[in-house]
């Protein structure tokens, strides 16, 4: 297994310059990212979370009693809530995040309002192998929750994979309930991801801050500009991070040249049709069984079981 300091490299190294968006969630990133959820611009939380407060019962419904919730990226769990208040009896709660202490402060909210209920926060990588605990109860079955449309942030090969995982932590009886994207008009997208505030620019230049505190870099962040483009062709936005002029950084002992106006990619948010989405399920063993929309369908909520 790669370790931080040889994967940022690798990554500065291709001829289009990338760092993995995993690292923009340190305690900073984390909150910028809760303050983006909440401007007006960034229509999916509000979307996804109208989709929750509507269909709760018929997801519950399929859910059913005692079930085990394994949630990927769950941040501060806003949209679990919703959730956990419908569903019976469940065995475990079990939200994996990469930003350890957003997830173990947003773990002890969660027990403060469901004092029942067994917590289990787990500090992973998601995108590499780890181990889930064995709760006390036995559940009914596991169901995977990946909200947000996170699985919009990895490519295409390394989503399918990623569902892979899920299906194979969903085991024979259980399910993936995921947030998904979908393609509209780009000038929603636009704004999105360019919002008037520029909390999206200060989440995107985060990544730099976060790598020179805890990963041995020396970025002049005030060198580098936030862009996010819609890509219709690809149905995709691309974040990056301009440089303003040639420049060199190091990471640890490796240093980087950088031209002016050359970009450092730091993500993508693939934004899916209900077929395209489906069809990536399926190559990775997932039958949509279920598709709840926002009256606009700006965005969707997928009850997905093994195929
Ligand atoms: N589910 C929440 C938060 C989405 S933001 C919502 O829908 O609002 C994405 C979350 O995934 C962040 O909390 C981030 O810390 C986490 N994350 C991103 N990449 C990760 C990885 N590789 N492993 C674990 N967590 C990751
Ligand atoms: C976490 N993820 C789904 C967000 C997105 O919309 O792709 C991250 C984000 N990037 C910029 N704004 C929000």
């Amino acid at each position: 297994m790669t370790n931080a300091l040889d994967e940022l490299v690798a990554g500065l190294s291709q001829p289009q310059k990338m760092i993995s968006p995993k690292y923009f969630y340190d305690e900073a990133g984390s909150q910028l990212f809760e303050q983006i959820t909440e401007l007006p611009e960034y229509y999916l939380t509000d979307a996804e979370l109208e989709i929750m407060r509507t269909h709760v019962d018929d997801m519950a419904a399929l859910i059913g009693k005692q079930a085990s919730l394994i949630e990927y990226g769950s941040g501060s769990s806003l949209k679990t809530r919703i959730l956990l208040e419908h569903l019976d009896a469940i065995a475990a709660y079990v939200p994996v995040d990469i930003s350890e202490e957003h997830l173990y402060a947003s773990a002890q909210k969660i027990r403060h309002e469901f004092p029942d209920l067994a917590v289990h926060p787990v500090v992973a990588d998601f995108t590499t192998p780890f181990a889930l605990p064995t709760p006390a109860v036995m559940p009914v079955k596991n169901v995977v929750y990946f909200p947000g449309s996170t699985i919009g942030n990895f490519e295409h090969d390394a989503a399918v994979e990623l569902l892979r995982v899920m299906h194979g932590e969903a085991g024979k009886r259980g399910a993936l309930l995921i947030g998904v994207d979908l393609q509209k008009d780009p000038a929603i997208i636009d704004r999105a991801y360019n919002d008037s505030e520029g909390v999206t620019a200060a989440f995107n230049l985060n990544v730099l801050r976060h790598l020179n505190a805890s990963h041995s870099a020396d970025f002049d962040v005030d060198a580098f500009e936030h862009r996010a483009e819609y890509d219709e062709d690809k149905g995709r936005v691309v974040l990056e991070l301009v440089s303003q002029k040639d420049q060199t950084f190091a990471i640890d002992a490796t240093e980087f040249d950088i031209a002016d106006g050359e970009t450092i990619l730091t993500e993508y948010s693939h934004k899916y049709t209900l077929e395209g989405f489906a069809r990536m399920a399926h190559d990775a063993g997932f039958e949509v069984e279920r598709v709840w929309m926002d009256p606009d369908e700006l965005f969707s909520v997928q009850y997905c079981t093994r195929s």
